[in-house]
């Protein structure tokens, strides 16, 4: 007889119970959006938002004072907007532009994943922004959640004619792993409401009734750039090219970056390579990934529940077989690849096409208008007249793409005007740098990082300077909270904030993002930043070897404790 004690399963998270309670993501949404007497929604609904695209947030600069004079929180929402490979039309710039002055807080957020977001928007006029959003053709059902996320590529491949073919892939995935609730649309978009009786294999036939057990994030590489960062995702596909075609895709699995101050088990993890499919399995491949996941990933601990836990705790041999016993087929050998950078090609470029594509500088991703620089009427302008696309990439910048020789005058015309390139001739630390949102928006960060890593920049580029690195490229990343959304694990340096004004400091990954970084220091008070890293730059400068990178360095003087070969620290190309 099993003993009582083995029959019982783990309690699940309260999530899954609020999912599966939620008739597929509607809740009690509806009706908290049409109740006027509060700013806010409940909080199960504020679990099940996320899964249409928004987060409850409050103004955490006002939080003490309101406090004091025993306000309410300030509340607003967060809106993310999906932008599958990251490309949008000059219309739909035109649209988040408006928008974010109608409705937001007149900045549009560039995110480290090709999405646009808008904070500050206020519960009364959510729905009407939602609306205009989807009236753009864009959407944002699935930009959080316990989904697959935006799906990232490579907006501008040294191949430069393989990007229509990634970018297609990117959305075919998007499109094919986008819930099927009509939650969304009942609940956003005024669509009747189903009446019910529905199998739950019609409703949801990926995902069913739990969803996943937490966030799922995809992209495509185009070697040698590894701009989309792959290894920092569940699920990546590495284009294989031969002839200016893909011929195939390497597919790696289970990387992530989040973490948790003082637990020890929550850490970051680079994906690995699980084999190579051909273009049209790709899609296919991608539902078998998730659908392993969804049915293997662990629901009783979200702290525990994404793909790289998964792999760590089964082995990636046994997660291969699972995945190919769904597909009925075997995934190939990985073919050779290698990756140079995780950055952006900045400035013109052309394409295969003939058409220019213009690379430009956003400091952390935030499109807004200072008196000094008027960087959103710029973009604007250049919208009202740009024939091509705007592309966002995965560093948190912008290309003006597609833009044909003729055209290129007038583009160039406006840039000089609001000194929009002025950005390119920055110092190559200010180019790799990037910075998640954190204060005063984001519920979890501990320290700033959109607001202070400019600043910080400046105070390094002195050291720099003198020591005659000005244009050397060297990664610099910081987040407020060791979640990673700025995927600092993988700068080779970087702030994971601590608490207010104190960061623990990394440093030694590499360049071609395929080696985490390492602990250097805890706790790092702001002020001294600058001088821990002065010796350490200044030595770089002496010291260096021919072509050697910043990471590279501070792993060959042991300036953190080296890796084991067990902590999947390294992912080693694969070579011929
Ligand atoms: Fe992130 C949560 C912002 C990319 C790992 N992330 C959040 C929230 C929603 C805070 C929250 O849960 O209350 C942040 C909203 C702040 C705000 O006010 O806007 C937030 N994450 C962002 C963005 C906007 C940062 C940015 O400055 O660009 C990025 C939006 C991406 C997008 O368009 O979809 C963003 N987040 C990432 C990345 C980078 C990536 O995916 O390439 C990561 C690390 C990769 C990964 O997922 O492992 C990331 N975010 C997290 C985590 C930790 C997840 C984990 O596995 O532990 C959280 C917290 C959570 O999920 O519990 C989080
Ligand atoms: Fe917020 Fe932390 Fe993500 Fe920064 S890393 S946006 S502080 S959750």
């Amino acid at each position: 007889m099993v003993s009582k004690k083995t029959e019982e399963s783990p309690k699940l998270h309260k999530n899954e119970g609020l999912k599966a309670d939620s008739n597929y993501l509607r809740g009690t949404i509806a009706e908290g959006l049409a109740d006027t007497l509060s700013g806010a929604i409940s909080a199960d609904d504020t679990q099940l938002l996320k899964f249409h695209g928004s987060y409850q947030q409050d103004d955490r600069d006002e939080r003490s004072e309101r406090r004091k004079k025993k306000l309410d929180k300030a509340y607003s929402f967060m809106i993310r907007i999906r932008v599958p490979g990251g490309v949008a039309t000059p219309a739909q710039w035109l649209k988040m532009d408006e928008l974010s002055d109608r409705y937001a807080n007149g900045t549009i957020k560039l995110t480290t994943r090709q999405a646009f977001q808008f904070h500050g928007v206020i519960k009364g006029v959510l729905k009407k922004t939602v609306q205009e959003i989807n009236a753009a053709a864009l959407d944002t059902i699935a930009a959080c959640g316990d989904v697959n996320r935006n799906v990232m590529c490579n907006p501008n491949p040294h191949a430069s004619e393989v990007h229509a073919e990634v970018l297609k892939l990117s959305q075919d995935i998007s499109d094919h792993l986008t819930p099927k609730t009509r939650a969304y649309h009942e609940i956003w978009l005024d669509e009747e409401k189903i009446s019910g009786g529905e199998e739950e294999a019609e409703i949801e036939p990926i995902y069913g009734k739990t969803y996943l057990p937490r966030k799922f994030k995809i992209v495509v590489a185009v070697p040698p750039s590894n701009d989309v960062d792959i290894y920092a995702h569940d699920l990546g596909f590495i284009a294989v090219v031969q002839k200016g075609k893909v011929v195939g895709y390497n597919v790696t699995v289970g990387g992530g970056m989040g973490m948790t101050h003082g637990q020890e088990a929550t850490h970051p993890r680079l994906a690995e390579v699980l084999g190579f499919c051909k273009p049209e399995q790709a899609v296919e491949v991608a539902e078998k990934v998730v659908l392993v996941q969804r049915d293997f990933g662990d629901r009783t601990n979200r702290a525990h529940a994404r793909l790289k836990y998964t792999i760590k705790d089964r082995g990636l041999d046994w997660f291969r077989k699972e995945v190919e016993s769904r597909l009925g087929y075997k995934l190939l050998k990985a073919k050779p690849f290698k990756f140079d950078s995780t950055g952006d090609r900045y400035g013109w470029v052309k394409g295969a096409d003939g058409k220019w594509h213009l690379t430009l500088y956003i400091q952390n991703g935030r499109v807004k208008d200072t008196p000094e620089f008027q960087m959103k009427t710029g973009l604007r302008e250049i919208a009202l007249l740009h024939k091509g696309d705007f592309r966002l990439t995965c560093n948190q910048n912008l290309i003006i793409g597609g833009i044909a020789d003729k055209d290129r005058k007038d583009i160039e015309k406006l840039l000089k005007h609001y000194g929009l390139d002025r950005g390119l001739s920055s110092s190559g630390l200010r180019l790799n740098s990037m910075a998640c949102v954190a204060l005063p928006t984001c519920g979890l960060s501990l320290a700033e990082s959109e607001r202070y890593l400019p600043d910080l920049v400046t105070e390094l580029e002195e050291v720099v300077e003198s020591c005659g690195l000005r244009d050397d490229a060297i990664v610099i990343r910081m987040t407020g909270c060791p979640n990673g959304c700025a995927r600092p694990y993988l700068g080779e340096i970087a702030f994971v904030g601590k608490a207010p004004g104190k960061y623990n400091m990394y440093l030694g990954a590499g360049f071609d993002g395929a080696r985490l970084n390492r602990l250097f220091k805890a706790s790092v008070k702001a002020e001294d930043i600058k001088e821990e890293l002065r010796p350490l730059i200044e030595q770089y400068a002496k010291e260096r070897k021919e072509g050697e990178r910043f990471g590279d360095f501070c792993m060959r003087k042991k300036w953190v404790k080296p890796f084991e070969e067990s902590e999947n620290y390294h992912v080693p190309a694969v070579d011929n």
